[in-house]
C-alpha cells in the first residue's frame, strides 16, 4: 500500500495521524489477536522460577531446590579445568551435534554395562542440555496429538506442561500412602501403586508411560515388583516408557536401583533418562543423556538437532573423564557413587531427626536428596483460605521464608490441579547440604518449636 500510493513511513503516519489523531497509531500498534501460542496456555507459573527468586529475595537457609551447596569432587572440578585449560583447543569449538565422541563413547560402555546391552556410541546415546532437554525431545518427538501419556504423582513438575505442549493428555495415576509400620516413621517405601488403578489407565490412546525412579519429590525407589508390573503393561499395551532415572546413584539402606530398560521387552520400547548434574554434584553444567534403540532416538535427535543441535563441549569432556574414573572403580569404596550415597544418607537422617524434633512428620526417603515432610502441627499459623486459587502448602512456605528464613518446596507443585489440595500439607525439604547448612535449618526449627510450645 505504501509503496503504491508512493509515501515514505514517516509520510504515511503524518497523513494517518492528521486523518485520525495519535490514538488510531497506538491502537493499531496494539495487536488484538492472541501472541502467545495456544499450547503454552496455562503454562506461564513454574514453581522453580517462584521459589528460587524468594529465596534470593530475603535471607534465608535454602532447602528448596534441588542442588548441593558443597563442591562437586576434585576429580570432576579438575577435568573441567583441563578441558578449557589444557592444550586440546578444539574443546572449546563445536563438537558432534549429538553428543561429544568421548562421551558417548565412555556412556555407551559404562550403561551397555548396566542395561545387559551392547549399546552403540552413534546411535544409542544422545546428549542434551541436562535431563530437561533429554525429557522435551522425548515428547516432541514420540508424543502426538491426542496421544495418552500416564504420569504417576508425585511427579516431577516438567512432565505435565512438556506432555500438553506436544499436543498430548497427561493421564494420572497416584502413588497412595499406606499407614507406617507401628512406632516407625513413615517411609517412601509405604507409597505404592494399585495395580488395578494402574492398569485401568492403560487404554488404546496411550502412547508412553512416565517413570522416575527414585522418584522427586518423594524419594521412592521403585521395587522390582513394582518395576515388572510397569514392564508387562508397557508390552502389554505396546506402550513406551520414558524413565527418568536421574538419581541413579542416591539410593539408601541397601535398596537397588532397578534400570526399566534391562527388564524383558523393555529395552526396545525404553528411553533412559540421565543427569551428569545429579551423578556429579554440578547442577550447574546442564550435561545430560537418553540412551535407548535407535528406532527411537532417531526422532530425539531430529528434534535435538532443530533446536538445541549441540551442548557444550568442554562440559561434556569433562564429564566423559569423570565416567571413565569411575568406570575404573565402578563398585569399589573409592567410586564417587558409593561416596555420594553414603555421604547423603548421613545427611538425609539428620533432617529427619531435625524435623521430628521441630514437630513435623518427614516420611524418610529410599532415595534422592529430597524428603517430603507434613506440617499439619504447624497449620495454626498461617490460615487457610479455602476460596484462594494459591494452595495452602505454597502460602505457608511464602510465609515461613519472611518470618522464619527457611526455604522449602511445595509438594502441591508435584500434583495435577484435582490433586493438589489433597496434598497440600506436605512440603518438600532438599538436604545435599553442607553441615554447617543443615545445623542452621536444625536451629530454626528447633528456636521455632520452642516458640510454638510457649517456651
Ligand atoms: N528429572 C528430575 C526428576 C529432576 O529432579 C530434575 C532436576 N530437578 O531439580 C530441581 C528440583 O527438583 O529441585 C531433572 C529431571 C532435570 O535435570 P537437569 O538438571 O539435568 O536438567
Amino acid at each position: 500500500m505504501l509503496r503504491r500510493s508512493g509515501l515514505s513511513l514517516g509520510q504515511y503516519f503524518l497523513r494517518r495521524k492528521n486523518r485520525a489523531g495519535f490514538s488510531w497509531y497506538f491502537n493499531k500498534t496494539k495487536m488484538s489477536r492472541l501472541v502467545q501460542a495456544r499450547r503454552l496456555e496455562g503454562m506461564d507459573k513454574n514453581v522453580w522460577v517462584e521459589f528460587v527468586k524468594l529465596a534470593a529475595t530475603y535471607p534465608t537457609v535454602n532447602l528448596g531446590q534441588g542442588f548441593p551447596d558443597f563442591p562437586p569432587p576434585d576429580f570432576v572440578k579438575e577435568a573441567f579445568m583441563k578441558a578449557v585449560g589444557g592444550e586440546n583447543i578444539m574443546l572449546h569449538q563445536y563438537t558432534r551435534a549429538f553428543g561429544h565422541p568421548v562421551l558417548v563413547t565412555i556412556l555407551a560402555r559404562f550403561f551397555g554395562k548396566l542395561l545387559g546391552q551392547e549399546l552403540d556410541p552413534l546411535t544409542n546415546v544422545l546428549v542434551t542440555v541436562g535431563a530437561y532437554e533429554a525429557l522435551f525431545c522425548c515428547f516432541q518427538a514420540l508424543v502426538d496429538e491426542g496421544d495418552e501419556v500416564i504420569i504417576i504423582e508425585p511427579f516431577f513438575d516438567c512432565y505435565e506442561p512438556m506432555v500438553k505442549m506436544a499436543g498430548g493428555t497427561p493421564v494420572f495415576v497416584q502413588l497412595r500412602p499406606k499407614a507406617a509400620e507401628a512406632g516407625k516413621l513413615m517411609s517412601s517405601g509405604d507409597w505404592q501403586l494399585d495395580p488395578a488403578e494402574l492398569a485401568s489407565r492403560f487404554t488404546e490412546r496411550t502412547k508412553a508411560i512416565v517413570l522416575n525412579s527414585p522418584n522427586n519429590p518423594l524419594g521412592k525407589v521403585f521395587t522390582r515388583g513394582e518395576m515388572e508390573l510397569i514392564a508387562d503393561l508397557c508390552v502389554k499395551h505396546d506402550v513406551l516408557c520414558f524413565s527418568d532415572e536421574v538419581y541413579e546413584w542416591i539410593v539408601y539402606d541397601g535398596k537397588e536401583h532397578i534400570r526399566i530398560a534391562s527388564l524383558p521387552g523393555m529395552w526396545d520400547r525404553t528411553i533412559t533418562i540421565g543427569s551428569a548434574g545429579k551423578t556429579f554434584s554440578a547442577t550447574g553444567w546442564k550435561i545430560g543423556w537418553s540412551l535407548g534403540p535407535d528406532r527411537l532416538l532417531k526422532h530425539l535427535r531430529t528434534v535435538h538437532q532443530n533446536s538445541v543441535y549441540h551442548c557444550p563441549t568442554a562440559a561434556q569432556e569433562a564429564v566423559a573423564q569423570a565416567f571413565q574414573r569411575e568406570f575404573d572403580n565402578y563398585g569399589k569404596p573409592d567410586s564417587y557413587f558409593v561416596q555420594l550415597a553414603q555421604e547423603l544418607q548421613q545427611k538425609r537422617d539428620w533432617l529427619v531427626r531435625s524435623l521430628v524434633a521441630g514437630g513435623m512428620k518427614p516420611i524418610v526417603p529410599e532415595g534422592t536428596y529430597f524428603l517430603m515432610a507434613d506440617f499439619s502441627e504447624f497449620k495454626s499459623e498461617v490460615p487457610d483460605l479455602p476460596d484462594s486459587d494459591e494452595p495452602y502448602d505454597s502460602r505457608f512456605i511464602k510465609w515461613m521464608i519472611i518470618n522464619k528464613g527457611l526455604v522449602s518446596i511445595p509438594v502441591s507443585a508435584f500434583y495435577s490441579t484435582p490433586h493438589k489440595r489433597n496434598f497440600d500439607h506436605f512440603i518438600r525439604f532438599c538436604f545435599a547440604k553442607e553441615e554447617s547448612t543443615l545445623k542452621a535449618a536444625e536451629d530454626i526449627l528447633q528456636q521455632w518449636s520452642l516458640e510454638k510450645t510457649g517456651q
